[in-house]
């Protein structure tokens, strides 16, 4: 029997403040940066709570060394790196981290669509590397304020996208697995015909097998020569190297993204042209909404631990 008998396994560090809250209360064994975590995982066979990230998941065979574990509570909103069904199999129940991090995801999508459409990034260099001066006049971008803007995916994140949207007047449809009852925006049954009618598609779904390649050449198409895609889900939505060559052919306008599909790899081509924004994964990335998705991680471990219940149990988990 190892010599101390652990209750929480942690792979992902919350920050040193949150890291000491949760060790000052209960027995941790902290794994981030560990070289071997398969192998320390055998010193916590009781531990009943995985603390740990959508960056560094919890694959099947961590929850196969864990024969204890009750609950895993992930940092991040997404789950697609979490072997969520394995784990319900054996009666473990999941946290993740939604609602804090939804406005700063929604004003990240408006950034990249501000950005895409009015060139702003163009601009900075423009005005920075002396060609106002040399050259003259920048040459005109498109229209954001009173346009259509379709939006993939309407839960939280994407209703804050869409509340946004009313603020530059904008005409907003979206298009979900179902139709919901909380927006009153116009529900598309058809992607291909939201894409068609948009002039803005801002992708907000979920990641995974799910969704993986939703956006293919024929969507990309739809959406047209002047029509400017936004990511901020998962670059596995997007075929990308569908992408690359619709930007190239003139069949798309822009793009603002987020993520890529194999970042942080990023195709020469989206790199060098004027009309793609990128980000490097950041729509959370704030210091206020960082702290607030580590403290509901912490949150989540210590209800579990002293209620059974998680507060923020993944919902289609
Ligand atoms: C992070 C995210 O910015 O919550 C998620 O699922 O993707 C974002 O909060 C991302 O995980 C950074 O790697």
């Amino acid at each position: 029997m190892p010599d101390i008998d652990y209750q929480i396994v942690q792979l992902a560090s919350m920050g040193a403040a949150m890291d000491a809250a949760l060790a000052k209360r209960f027995r941790v064994l902290y794994l981030d940066g560990h070289d071997d975590v398969a192998g320390a995982l055998r010193e916590a066979p009781r531990a009943t709570v995985a603390v740990t990230s959508v960056r560094k998941g919890l694959k099947r065979e961590m929850i196969d060394a864990l024969p204890g574990l009750r609950a895993v509570c992930s940092w991040g909103v997404g789950y697609e790196t979490l072997d969520l069904a394995y784990a319900r199999q054996r009666g473990i129940v999941a946290s993740n981290t939604p609602e804090v991090l939804d406005d700063c995801v929604a004003d990240l999508a408006w950034a990249l669509l501000l950005t895409a459409a009015r060139r702003t990034h163009v601009g900075d260099r423009y005005v920075k590397t002396g060609q106002w001066r040399s050259i003259g006049a920048f040459p005109l971008s498109t229209r954001v304020w009173g346009r259509r803007l379709g939006i993939v995916g309407m839960g939280r994140i994407g209703r804050a996208i869409a509340e946004r949207g009313r603020g530059f007047g904008m005409d907003i449809r979206y298009h979900n697995r179902r139709p919901r009852t909380d927006t009153s925006h116009t529900f598309e049954p058809s992607l291909k015909a939201l894409a068609e009618w948009s002039d803005f598609l801002v992708l907000a779904c979920p990641g995974g097998a799910q969704t993986h390649h939703l956006i293919d050449a024929p969507i990309l198409r739809a959406l047209g020569p002047a029509g400017i895609l936004v990511n901020i889900a998962r670059g596995s939505v997007v075929d990308e190297a569908a992408l690359v060559q619709a930007l190239e052919r003139g069949e798309l306008g822009g793009a603002g993204l987020d993520v890529l599909e194999h970042e942080p790899a990023v195709p020469e081509p989206l790199r060098s042209m004027d009309q793609v924004a990128l980000m490097p994964h950041v729509g959370s990335a704030t210091h206020e909404t960082r702290a607030d998705m580590s403290r509901l991680v912490v949150d989540n471990a210590i209800a579990f631990l002293e209620t059974g219940r998680l507060l923020t149990p993944i919902e289609d988990a």
